[in-house]
């Protein structure tokens, strides 16, 4: 743990629980630099030319994870180029993959201050992202198929890194079944 390596805070949660609507109010109040992982990825599956581009969707739409090469370097490459030195990392890590490939490339360059998991049931979930796609996210994934697999995969795959994490005493567990305001009430609380 250095004082002078950038320090990262990890955004987990189910898919709807809030990671994103949350990380813009933190942003605002306490200057952090947020990166979505799926954010990033989709970016870069928007790219034309970008040789990633089936492979994100395919893995997107199928709520499946991608291989935490293409992840972490688009992450890496985000943090450099923001010149800042605090982040929120949304979204990542999600499972053994992305943990592995991430401590071996930015293990020792960055420090994880915490985990901030976001704690929603499945149902206010998936209505979240339902409602969301209704209104015209254009999302791929806000649709009952594609969110029924992205449930099984944060089941069986993000749960083991929040309990990795936990066991090393680092998440801050916050209810997100609450209104947007309430459960900024107890983020700004874990970070004061
Ligand atoms: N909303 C938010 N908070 C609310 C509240 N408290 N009460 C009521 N409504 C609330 O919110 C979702 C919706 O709910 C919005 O309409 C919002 O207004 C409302 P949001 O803040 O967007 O929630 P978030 O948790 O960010 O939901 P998101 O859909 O982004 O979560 P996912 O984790 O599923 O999506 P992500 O973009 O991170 O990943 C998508 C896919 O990319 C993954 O499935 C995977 O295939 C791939 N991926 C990787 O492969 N690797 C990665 O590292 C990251 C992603
Ligand atoms: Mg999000």
């Amino acid at each position: 743990m250095s004082a002078e390596l950038p320090n990262v805070v990890f955004v987990l949660g189910g898919p709807g629980a809030g990671k994103g609507t949350q990380c813009a109010k933190i942003v605002e109040k306490f200057q952090y630099v947020h990166l979505s992982a799926g954010d990033l990825l989709r970016e870069e599956r928007n790219t034309e030319g970008s040789a990633y581009g089936e492979l994100i969707e395919s893995h997107i739409r199928n709520g499946t994870i991608v291989p935490v090469e293409i992840t972490c370097s688009l992450l890496a490459t985000a943090m450099k180029k923001s010149g800042n030195n605090k982040f929120l990392i949304d979204g990542f890590p999600r499972n053994k993959d992305n943990l592995d490939g991430w401590q071996k490339e930015m293990g020792d360059k960055t420090n994880v201050q915490f985990v901030l998991f976001f704690d929603c049931s499945q149902e206010a979930c998936m209505e979240r992202c339902l409602q969301r796609g209704a209104a015209g996210s254009g999302r791929s994934d806000d649709n009952e198929e594609s969110l029924k697999k992205r449930f099984q995969t944060y089941v069986k795959d993000t749960m083991a890194i929040i309990e990795h994490y936990d066991a090393l005493g680092l998440v801050r567990k916050i209810d997100a079944s609450q209104s947007p305001d309430q459960v900024f009430e107890d983020v700004t609380k874990a970070f004061e």
